[in-house]
């Protein structure tokens, strides 16, 4: 673990490979928040569309640009800077199928983004069948998937070679990591290419006249699930092992970071049918089994809120803190790399226990399809992960690019954080209360014929049209400093940031490296959770459907 500690910088020419897939995910934010304004505002009642746009195909546009493009660049992007800084630079060969992933990462981003802009896929980020979008739009996904599959590749390449050049020492945690967060990208996967490649595209080419709309949706959340886990662990990198490296503390343990991640390998994947409880064509037995998993996978969140509290507190102790609370008065509150990722952590604990009600099958016939459900992973996805993800910029870029993050920006990316907290208390707020009173996800503005119920819903869109709107501002701050850090702030070395474990690094179990074992486990979880139900799905199936395009 200690011989890699003196790599400090990611070299050059791998920066150049991470860089660009910063360009990507900073472009989506900026179309994706754009169409988040515009879709806050149609919904309020007060703003129309211009040019003929469509409300749904704003809203595919603000979901796949943000949800499914922003996230994986990004993530394929800090994985490498992480694996390169911690685990030595790239080979060449490492390094050229980075670049062929992103080469056909980017041309299925901008197939899918072209059929999106005509209008021939306004099927929403989640593609559900019937909804039918065009064969280009699929094949587009198709090469984001594999496109995505080389940038895990090389992820795995090195930490191969690693552990070879190093007599099969326990690796570095932040390559341990990304590996864990890799293979379980890998696996999961598998099942969306396979609704995509094997169900929508031959029927959306009219190769078949129908399609199995319970096999695609099921096939949707064995990987949809996962899915947000991909996105959280790249926050969970910097939480444990980067933050407590920023504040001055040690990692609490290293070894229960690991074990965390073994667990959300593990337990991520056998858990999709929460996503479909008010589904028909499953039977409930399998459903309650997948309902039990989910509260497993609670766990690893669970210990990570407590590991981190006790960085914290700990940290805090060390300085002469005294109380039950008086720690949190010793953390760096003027440093962006630790409060923009800290507010994160703090709209976790309230999104968290949203996914623990959702997940509870009856709570879930209350919350399902209404807007609480849109509230829940604007404080997830939107927050938690996306704050992290700001705050690894304001540090990770000017590294790359060989700036600094100066004083000014510094100051800019806390008032960028905080003016996201603001509004997205706003929006996400409404949304719970709005998705309470039944108010619908995924609908455009309507009166619903002068309803007395709808009417109740009507302030809460114009107080999320409030939010929205600030969190436009937000965005618009955090483009800024991104361009300034990428191209303009004084040259300069700013720090990676990794921390070390105490004097638990030396007794990390070996075991946490057999991938034999925890692969294993994977896969027999899988077959386990889903074999009958997906025979079920097959033997017992209504009629096909034929495909409908309702925009
Ligand atoms: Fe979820 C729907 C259940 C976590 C994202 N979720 C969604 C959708 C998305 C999403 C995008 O069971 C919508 C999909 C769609 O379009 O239909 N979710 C859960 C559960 C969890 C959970 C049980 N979700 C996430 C994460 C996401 C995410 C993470 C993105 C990154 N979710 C559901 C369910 C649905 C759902 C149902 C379907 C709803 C429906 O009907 O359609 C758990 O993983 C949550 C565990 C988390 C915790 C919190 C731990 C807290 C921590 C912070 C500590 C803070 C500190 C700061 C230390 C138990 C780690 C110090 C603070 C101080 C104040 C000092
Ligand atoms: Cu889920």
């Amino acid at each position: 673990m200690m011989k890699t500690a003196s790599r400090l910088k990611v070299d050059q020419r791998d920066a150049k490979l991470v860089m660009a897939h910063f360009y990507v995910a900073f472009i989506s934010l900026a179309i994706g928040g754009m169409a988040g304004l515009l879709q806050v505002l149609v919904r309020s009642g007060l703003f129309e569309l211009p040019a003929g746009i469509g409300y749904y195909q704003l809203l595919t546009l603000h979901g796949v640009v943000l949800a499914l493009v922003l996230t994986t660049y990004f993530i394929m992007g800090f994985q490498i800077a992480a694996v390169s800084r911690t685990s030595g630079t790239l080979t060449a060969v490492q390094r050229k199928l980075g670049w062929t992933g992103f080469i056909i990462m980017t041309i299925g981003t901008a197939m899918a983004a072209i059929m999106i802009l005509l209008n021939e896929a306004s099927v929403l980020y989640t593609f559900y069948a019937p909804l039918q979008a065009h064969a280009v739009f699929y094949l587009g996904l198709a090469f984001v998937i594999v496109g995505s599959w080389f940038g895990s590749a090389v992820i795995l390449l090195k930490y191969r070679q690693w552990r070879k050049e190093n007599n099969k020492a326990v690796s570095p945690l932040l390559t341990f990591m990304a590996v864990v967060n890799s293979i379980m990208w890998i696996v999961a996967t598998i099942g969306v290419a396979a609704t995509v490649l094997l169900q929508l595209l031959p029927w959306s080419l009219g190769l078949v006249e129908t399609i199995n709309v319970g096999v695609s949706r099921t096939l949707f959340w064995y990987f949809g699930h996962p899915l947000v886990y991909f996105w959280l662990l790249p926050a969970y990198m910097a939480w444990y092992v980067i933050i407590p490296k920023i504040i001055g503390a040690k990692i609490f343990s290293d070894s229960l970071a690991r074990f965390s991640f073994i667990l959300f390998l593990l337990f991520s994947i056998p858990v999709g049918f929460h996503h479909q409880l008010m589904e028909p064509g499953i039977d409930a037995t399998w459903k309650f089994l997948q309902v039990v998993l989910t509260f497993i996978v609670i766990i690893p969140s669970l210990m990570t809120a407590f590991s981190l509290f006790a960085t914290f507190e700990g940290y805090g102790r060390s300085q002469g803190a005294k109380g039950l609370f008086g720690w949190l008065k010793k953390l760096p509150w003027k440093d962006a790399r630790f409060v923009v990722p800290f507010i994160g952590m703090v709209a976790f604990i309230p999104g968290g226990a949203g996914g623990i009600i959702n997940a509870s099958n009856q709570m879930n016939q209350v919350v399902h399809n209404t807007i609480w459900v849109t509230g829940h992973f604007h404080l997830t996805v939107a927050t938690t992960v996306l704050l992290t993800f700001f705050g690894i910029s304001y540090w990770l870029v000017p590294h790359l690019t060989g700036r600094i993050l100066t004083k000014e920006m510094n100051n800019l990316a806390i008032t960028q954080g905080v003016l996201w907290f603001v509004g997205m208390t706003i929006m996400s707020g409404a949304m719970h209360a709005a998705g309470l009173l039944g108010a619908p996800r995924r609908s455009s503005f309507s009166e619903y014929g002068g309803s007395s119920v709808a009417a109740d819903w009507i302030p809460y869109q114009v107080a999320q049209g409030i939010g929205g709107s600030i969190l436009f501002l937000s965005i618009i701050l955090m483009l800024y400093i991104f361009i300034n850090l990428a191209f303009f702030s004084p040259k300069g070395e700013q720090d990676f940031p990794v921390g070390e474990a105490g004097h638990e690094a030396e007794k990390t179990p070996k075991v946490f490296e057999n991938w034999k074992i925890w692969i294993g486990i994977t896969v027999a979880l899988i077959l386990f959770a889903y074999t009958i139900p997906f025979i079920d799905l097959i033997q017992n199936a209504p009629p096909g459907s034929k495909g409908y395009k309702l925009w």
